[in-house]
């Protein structure tokens, strides 16, 4: 007879948002910090921002929090960070993002979306690393996310949940962005499934559909961060151009080195950003 030990949100007849809670009550036990204001998940390239944005109070391994999971990828950092910000805010830095792509589920997708919720925190910041459809930005460039097309066919809601998704990007986030950098554009951010990247014609229709940004992440943590009634802002660092507009193949390390040489910029941004809101 062999056991298989499930993991908590496998469970179908599990709560996913009582493990939330319980999971953010681990991170107040670890962190010694009752309430966070703010969590961010800092995607490819924008590692950095978290030394910028305040001063780390308590790192735990992701792993230690219920229904979080291990990363799969190299250069994703599996650790929750506490940081107390100089305007006497806390943050909850999250870098341990899983992917929908790992094939685990909407649920272990979302979960630390909803755990940040369930520590306080009001406002959500989604990063990533995108590739863009728009020739004008190149490698390096952060642009912000205005709306996005939800390519995977896939919801974190379950059952009748009707949830609205205008304005799901906080316009009053996107324009305290703007007035750190004037310069920053946006765009509509399309979530395709992944891994593999798009083929040219698919990065063709996303065009034609409206979207401007392809990647495979934070569509579906926005809904259920709406869900759990936070003002999210999203960004995204274009790594490389989708498919078909840069002539070249893509590669991945490429895309990691693109977004290490941007690191240091946009962490600067987004501190920015983050000590007005
Ligand atoms: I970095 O070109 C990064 N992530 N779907 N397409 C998709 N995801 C990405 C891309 C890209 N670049």
């Amino acid at each position: 007879m062999s056991t298989t030990i499930l993991h908590p949100l496998d469970d179908p007849t599990a709560n996913p948002f009582a493990i939330a809670r319980e999971a953010a009550a681990q991170i107040a036990e670890k962190t010694g910090v009752e309430h966070h204001d703010i969590a961010l998940t800092l995607g490819s390239g924008w590692a950095k921002a978290a030394d910028l944005i305040g001063e780390t109070t308590a790192t735990i391994p992701a792993t230690e929090i219920i229904g979080f999971s291990k990363p799969v990828l190299e250069g994703h950092v599996g650790t929750l960070r506490s940081l107390l910000l100089p305007n006497g805010k806390r943050a909850l830095v999250i870098g341990a993002r899983t992917h929908y792509y790992e094939n685990h589920g909407v649920r272990r997708v979302v979960h630390s979306v909803r755990t940040a919720a369930a520590t306080g925190a009001s406002t959500m910041i989604l990063t990533n690393g995108a590739g863009g459809i728009r020739e004008s930005w190149k490698p390096g460039t952060p642009v912000l996310i205005s709306d996005h097309i939800n390519l995977t066919a896939n919801s974190p809601l379950e059952g009748a949940t009707f949830i609205d998704l205008t304005d799901l990007y906080s316009t009053r986030l996107r324009d305290l962005a703007r007035a750190v950098d004037p310069s920053l554009d946006e765009g509509v951010y399309c979530q395709f499934r992944g891994p593999h990247y798009e083929t040219p014609a698919e990065v063709q229709m996303a065009k034609a559909i409206g979207g401007h940004i392809v990647g495979m992440s934070t569509a579906l943590e926005a809904i259920a961060a709406r869900e759990a009634g936070m003002e999210i802002l999203g960004m995204s660092l274009i790594t490389n151009l989708a498919a078909g507009i840069q002539k070249t193949p893509l590669s991945h390390t490429e895309v990691i080195e693109a977004g290490r040489n941007a690191e240091a910029v946009i962490g600067a941004l987004l501190a920015k950003i983050v000590e007005l809101i």
